[in-house]
């Protein structure tokens, strides 16, 4: 079912990370491929508004809900009609995210440049965000909780979430996001929701999107009449492949976080590791998506055939085989095998997971020497899907090696920083005349003459 790579006998501190990675396991269709797809999205919802968002929703959702905003009152149900046991680990959840991400918060700090010359750094959060909850193969309350409570520990004032309308549940839900995601929103007090997925749901919050209205010449024009969503500033969030190329699509008319696309699992494994548990790591990713990418490296035979045999047993149990046999059959998944743990690191540091489990004698001390990786997960009993819930970590993360240059959610992403100047006049003195030189050497003197006019009386 899992294709072997053998690396063993390769001259790996040979390649640079780029080389590595051309021999490693991925996807045959990834963010760049989505774009041809998503482009005209984007454009649609730009100049169409509402009218395109309920076009593709239909027909990609199958299903159109009779508003785009979820009711309050809807919402309200969802929370009432919440289990109790589901409830009382989403606040478990909500709890330990807060506690971790309230102490990034950065401190705003001064530095003494010069004897009356300072420079500060304030940390603004961002004014508007769009948090995208995914819910195409599966339902997801807990990326509620990893986008709301990093936006809210920053001090996001407005903020917007939208996940997809769903088709098959009863009554009052129909056309809505899954009532445990609505029941997430209200347990963190989102007020605004919307019945939106996919590539639209981007676009829509990038672009703002309104009604058809009535025209000057009394005929109906899209997106001419009432708001339906204000744009955002920033949009953050997991998706599936199209959303994630959205968000690449349309970055610099919105701020995104990682591209967090199809979920990926790294193992890094030696021969203590237990074949079952790995197998089960595997798996617990691979269920997310077809194009979920599960990938064990290991310098252990006996491990790799022990994982082979337990995944063998454990794909044929889990309810998801179909897309779990599909993920893992996958060209972007694969067992590679590597001559020792320092192999397997370079290999693993070249593939960039978006999670990363080390489950060797010596963990810890690996852990701390990886340098690509969106989350690092240490040891035996910390498994990938323990983040995915409830370790108080995020699970919003950069996937296809993009975290060699980007990060997992946290309040950075939802923060700017501004620096603060201030200079006395003896301070603007002191260092004018090198100002003055600077401005000479890059044939800018009116810069400098903006210095003299300070300092020398304003006569030049
Ligand atoms: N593994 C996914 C997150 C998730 N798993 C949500 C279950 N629910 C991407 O990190
Ligand atoms: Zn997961």
């Amino acid at each position: 079912m899992i294709s072997r790579l053998d690396l063993r006998g390769t001259a790996l501190s040979d390649l640079d990370n780029r080389r590595l990675r051309e021999v490693l396991p991925r996807a045959d269709f990834d963010v760049a491929d989505a774009l041809e797809v998503v482009l005209p999205i984007c454009h649609a919802v730009r100049g169409r508004g509402a009218a395109a968002v309920r076009e593709f929703g239909e027909r990609f959702d199958g299903v159109v809900p009779d508003r785009l905003r979820v009711p309050a009152e809807v919402s309200a149900a969802a929370l009432e009609s919440l289990d109790p046991q589901v409830r009382a680990a989403l606040e478990e959840s909500i709890r330990r995210a807060r506690l971790v991400h309230a102490d990034q918060m950065p401190a705003e700090h001064v530095t003494d440049v010069a004897p009356g010359g300072r420079v500060g750094q304030r940390w603004i959060p961002v004014e508007r965000v769009g948090l995208y909850v995914p819910g195409g193969l599966a339902v997801y309350p807990s990326s509620v909780v990893m986008n709301v409570v990093p936006a809210q520990e920053a001090g996001v004032r407005s903020l917007a979430v939208a996940s997809p309308p769903q088709r098959d549940n009863t009554g009052v839900f129909t056309g809505y996001p899954h009532p445990t995601v609505l029941a997430a929103c209200e347990l963190l007090g989102v007020d605004e929701v919307y019945a939106v997925g996919g590539a639209q749901a981007v676009a829509m919050f990038a672009y703002g999107a309104r009604e058809p209205g009535v025209g000057a010449d009394g005929a109906t024009l899209d997106n001419a009449g009432e708001v339906v969503c204000e744009p955002v500033d920033l949009v953050t969030g997991p998706g599936n492949v199209y959303v994630a190329s959205a968000k690449r699509a349309l970055r610099g008319v919105i701020g995104i976080d990682a591209e967090a696309g199809p979920t990926e699992i790294a193992v890094l494994a030696d021969d203590s590791a237990d074949p079952q548990h790995v197998a089960a790591d595997l798996i617990s990713q691979a269920e997310h998506d077809t194009l979920a990418a599960s990938v064990l490296v290991t310098d252990s035979v006996a491990l790799a055939e022990g994982v082979e045999t337990a995944l063998a047993e454990r794909v044929a149990l889990t309810k998801h085989h179909e897309r779990v046999t599909a993920a893992l059959s996958g060209r972007q998944s694969a067992i590679v095998l590597v001559d020792d743990l320092d192999a397997g690191q370079r290999v693993v540091d070249a593939y960039g997971a978006e999670h990363l489990e080390i489950q060797t004698r010596d963990a810890a001390q690996r852990a701390r020497a990886v340098r690509n990786a969106g989350a690092i997960f240490v040891g035996a009993s910390t498994p990938v899907s323990l983040g995915d819930y409830s370790a108080g970590s995020n699970h919003v993360l950069p996937t296809s090696g993009t975290a060699a240059f980007s990060s997992g959610l946290s309040v950075h992403a939802f923060l700017r920083s501004v620096q603060v100047i201030d200079y006395t006049a003896e301070a603007l003195a002191a260092v004018g005349p090198g100002v003055v030189a600077l401005s000479h050497a890059e044939d800018l003197p009116a810069h400098g003459e903006a210095i003299l006019a300070r300092t020398e009386g304003g006569t030049r």
